[in-house]
């Protein structure tokens, strides 16, 4: 039997609204790099990055949502297995910032009542045309009670950040339950 090449396999969602450049901000991490091109992603997809946290391997499958409606039950099925989802608007669009109330309700409705949550404000590159506040989206992920960052995919701005943060926050969360059912403090 092959060898396992990772101590942990976190499953992590992309959701919002199309064009706020959820697949852009997975490209960047997983790949380093950007592109201007508009490719709607069809359904889901997506990509895998291993990352070492407090000596363990922790292999990500992320997991890429199109924001368009006609695929909303395709990948409102993809929620229950996730175990971090991270909500993206664009702060030059008010409208997919004031459906971020609509993408916490699917979360409610068909996630796991434990999954790791956080908001990301993308496009932070662009200053000039920004309408949405930083304190908008600061405000509404503590009403949640979930972590926010500003990111750029373009600028690569917070976007290691984000995904560090969410992983660690999973693997804290993982620790506590295991501590809490008196188990090693290992889970594999
Ligand atoms: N300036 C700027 N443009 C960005 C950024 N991220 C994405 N874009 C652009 O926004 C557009 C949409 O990006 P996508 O990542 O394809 O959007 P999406 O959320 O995956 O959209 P769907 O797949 O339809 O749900 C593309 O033209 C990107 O180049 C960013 O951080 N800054
Ligand atoms: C916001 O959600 C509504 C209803 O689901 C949708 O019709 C609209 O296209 C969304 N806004 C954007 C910017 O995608
Ligand atoms: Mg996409």
């Amino acid at each position: 039997m092959a060898k396992k090449t990772y101590d942990l396999l976190f499953k992590l969602l992309l959701i919002g609204d199309s064009g706020v450049g959820k697949t852009c901000v997975l490209f960047r991490f997983s790949d380093d790099a950007f592109n201007t091109t508009f490719i709607s992603t069809i359904g889901i997809d997506f990509k895998i990055k291993t990352v070492e946290l407090q000596g363990k391997k922790i292999k990500l499958q992320i997991w890429d949502t199109a924001g368009q409606e006609r695929f909303h039950t395709i990948t409102t099925s993809y929620y229950r297995g996730a175990m971090g989802i991270m909500l993206v608007y664009d702060i030059t669009n008010g409208k997919s910032f004031e459906n971020i109330s609509k993408w916490l309700r699917n979360i409610d409705e068909h996630a796991n009542e434990d999954v790791e949550r956080m908001l990301l404000g993308n496009k932070c590159d662009m200053d000039d045309k920004r309408v949405v506040p930083k304190g908008k989206g600061e405000q509404i992920a503590r009403e949640h009670g979930i972590r926010f960052f500003e990111t750029s995919a373009k600028a690569n701005i917070n976007i290691e950040k984000a995904f560090l943060t969410l992983a660690e926050d999973i693997l804290r969360k993982s620790f506590l339950r295991c501590a809490s059912e008196g188990d090693v403090y290992t889970i594999y």
